[in-house]
């Protein structure tokens, strides 16, 4: 194994890593000046015509938002900030607060009844027909909690978010199939599973001193976006990236670990030399669960559990610790970066079925082939210190970015992308330098089978004083170069939100023409009346309330203290932009009606006096006066009579 093993890799730099402290150059490069002085497309005229921004950006970006728990929007070039999309945490300035109920339930464990709101949003992956974006969703992990959503992008809001069975959490790699009828979210976290799975996988495995078992969870997602727990495959080890292959990696997901070790401390998880790149082939997992291979948990009975050592899975080793995962648009190649090492490693799929059917083995590990990498590499490059994640575009290039080096290096691919770029593939031909730290980068369509090219977004983890100073909580830095040229140019740089992992960059006209500019909720109710209804053996008032400029209907409601109440809100707003709010004085409740929106919040009146709702949306001159009162009665002192009555 040595001989893949590269000199350069540096005790220093495993320690760096692994102490994160390594120091980062604080001078603005040249480029960066030279970049945004030689941008003349990027001039904007003086003064904006009205629509100058929607009219004059390419893309969308989908940003994750690691642990602000959701999703940034923002439009390309202008790297203007459009949207935030709540998903995994409540988030009351974008609409996404726990007392309203559909939030509350796509926020609770199906299990265990426990609200979660709290998340860290990792891996944004696009719906694709044919292995090309078709904008009809975005689907997005949650590591912590193990969880997956749906993002409507009619609406730009989560339609679902499904847990994954029998983990605590940390199911990081996420991607879904060129046909959208698939996802795969892995288990990061090694896990003491239930007791059936452990009898099932036959592993040693100790609850204290691990090690523990890891695995696969495979998502079935149907024709209108709503998506179930299909399967899940466990293994000895973790998973950490994913991706579904298409064109010559068709009907494979490709998978890294980078403790293969089955360590539980960093530093065991960098004893060997090499991890490994797993190859699932689908068709296998489906065979498995066709001749009923498989057990179910206590928790989810509905979902089968498969045993790796039940499916046609393959490995080949990639150097100390592997990160990125991506493969290039034909499906040919599967490209991986090891954290602790500056090799890049380039491995062609036709080699590996090739290898797998005249047995280019070098052995075995837990059972499983180990393909030799000598068989199935094209390319092993040197390229830089601190690799992370890869992207390709529409010229037969790949761009990989580097922590360490703070910058980004193009490279050209082997055949067939050799005609398109006319280069010796596999050496650097231009760098991007970064300010700072390159995590994740995104070129639109640039994980497809049909990327765009045009430019490279690089979603830097450090921003260091790029920024007017502001406390020791730094923004995050995206920078966005154009890539149409022989070298690309930095032409311009946004200040965002934490964190920002994996992005999708899609064209606005695959989005914009589909984008509702009201819900159509309210419109479902057309008859909708406000109403007020006392229920005393549930102990429950449930009020239909009506919300336009600038009233709520009803104005007033009384309540029995200790009460449940129940706030049925229609807004009957039509008007583009114009948003208002439901918040109680003294209660913890803060939503957002969007026009057309319908919110089912629920009160406990648990504290007697008057108390007002008003409306925290700026609508209209009279936004101020649009409140009214719930009024909290000691339930000893509640007579019926002072039940709110309205005027039929
Ligand atoms: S991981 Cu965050 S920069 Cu979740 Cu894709 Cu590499
Ligand atoms: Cu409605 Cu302010
Ligand atoms: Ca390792």
């Amino acid at each position: 194994m040595t001989a893949i093993l590269n000199p350069r890799v540096l005790s220093a730099l495993l320690l760096g890593i692994l102490v994160g402290t390594l120091g980062i150059g604080l001078t603005l490069g040249p480029a960066l000046q030279a970049g945004v002085a030689a941008s003349a497309n990027y001039q904007r005229p003086f003064p904006m015509p009205h629509q100058y921004w929607a009219r004059s950006d390419e893309f969308y970006v989908f940003a994750s938002g690691g642990q602000q728990g959701g999703m940034y929007v923002y439009g390309v070039p202008s790297m203007k900030y459009l949207s935030e999309i709540p998903i995994f945490a409540e988030d009351q300035a974008w609409g996404w607060t726990t007392e309203d109920e559909h939030v509350r339930k796509m926020l609770t464990n199906p299990w265990t009844g426990e609200v979660a709101t709290r998340g860290d949003t990792h891996h944004p992956s696009a719906s694709k027909t044919d292995a090309k974006y078709d904008g009809r969703w975005v689907f997005v992990n949650d590591k912590q909690f193990a969880r997956v959503a749906r993002i409507d992008l009619d609406i730009f809001r989560t339609g679902q978010i499904l847990w994954a069975p029998n983990t605590t959490g940390g199911g990081h790699g996420f991607n879904v199939s060129p046909d959208t009828k698939l996802a795969v979210l892995n288990l990061e976290h090694e896990q003491y599973p239930d007791e059936n799975i452990r009898r099932h996988l036959g592993l040693a495995l100790d609850p204290v001193k691990g090690p523990y078992a890891a695995g696969i969870n495979g998502i079935r997602i149907a024709d209108d976006g709503t998506m179930s727990n299909g399967w899940q495959i466990w293994g000895p080890w973790q998973f950490d990236m994913a991706r579904i292959g298409w064109g010559k990696s068709n009907g494979w997901i490709v998978t890294t670990s980078y403790n293969t070790e089955r360590a539980t401390d960093a530093v065991g998880m960098f004893k060997q030399d090499h991890d490994y790149l797993f190859f699932w082939n689908i068709a296998s997992i489906e065979k498995a669960l066709a001749e009923k291979k498989y057990v179910t948990s206590k928790q989810a009975p509905d979902v089968p559990v498969i045993s790796w050592k039940d499916v046609e899975v393959y490995v080949t080793p990639i150097p100390l610790n592997p990160h990125g995962l991506d493969i290039s648009p034909t499906g040919k190649y599967v490209l991986t970066s090891g954290k602790a090492t500056t090799l890049i490693v380039a491995v062609d799929f036709e080699k590996v079925l090739q290898g797998i059917k005249e047995q280019k083995f070098t052995g075995e590990d837990f059972g499983v082939k180990v393909l030799d990498p000598d068989f199935v590499r094209a390319s092993t490059m040197d390229l830089g210190m601190g690799a992370t994640h890869i992207e390709f575009d529409d010229q037969g290039y790949f761009y990989v970015g580097f922590f360490v080096d703070s910058d980004i290096k193009k490279v050209p691919l082997g055949e067939p992308y050799t005609t398109k770029h006319g280069k010796t593939p596999w050496q650097v031909t231009d760098v991007l330098p970064a300010h700072f730290s390159v995590g994740h980068l995104a070129v639109p369509g640039g994980d497809t089978a049909q990327p765009y090219g045009k430019y490279v977004i690089s979603m830097n983890k450090l921003a260091k004083d790029s920024f007017l100073p502001h406390g020791p909580l730094v923004a995050e830095n995206h920078e966005l170069y154009d890539i149409q040229g022989e070298r690309a140019l930095l032409v311009d740089q946004m200040a965002l939100g934490p964190e920002t992992h994996y992005s999708q960059i899609l064209p606005v006209s695959l989005v914009a023409p589909k984008v509702q500019r009201a819900y159509t909720q309210a419109k479902a109710e057309p008859g909708a009346k406000p109403a007020v209804e006392y229920d005393y053996a549930k102990k429950e008032v449930r009020v239909t309330m009506t919300v336009v400029r600038s009233f709520f209907t009803p104005g007033a409601i009384t309540v029995p203290q200790g009460w449940k109440v129940k706030y049925h809100l229609i807004s009957q707003e039509t008007a583009l932009d114009m948003t208002h709010g439901f918040a109680i004085d003294g209660y913890n409740v803060s939503v957002s009606m969007d026009p057309g929106e319908v919110r089912d919040v629920e009160v406990v009146a648990d504290k007697p006096g008057v108390y007002w709702f008003y409306c925290n949306w700026f609508c209209s001159e009279l936004h101020m006066e649009m409140r009214g009162r719930m009024i909290v009665v000691p339930e000893s002192e509640w007579p019926p009579a002072q039940e709110t009555r309205l005027a039929p």
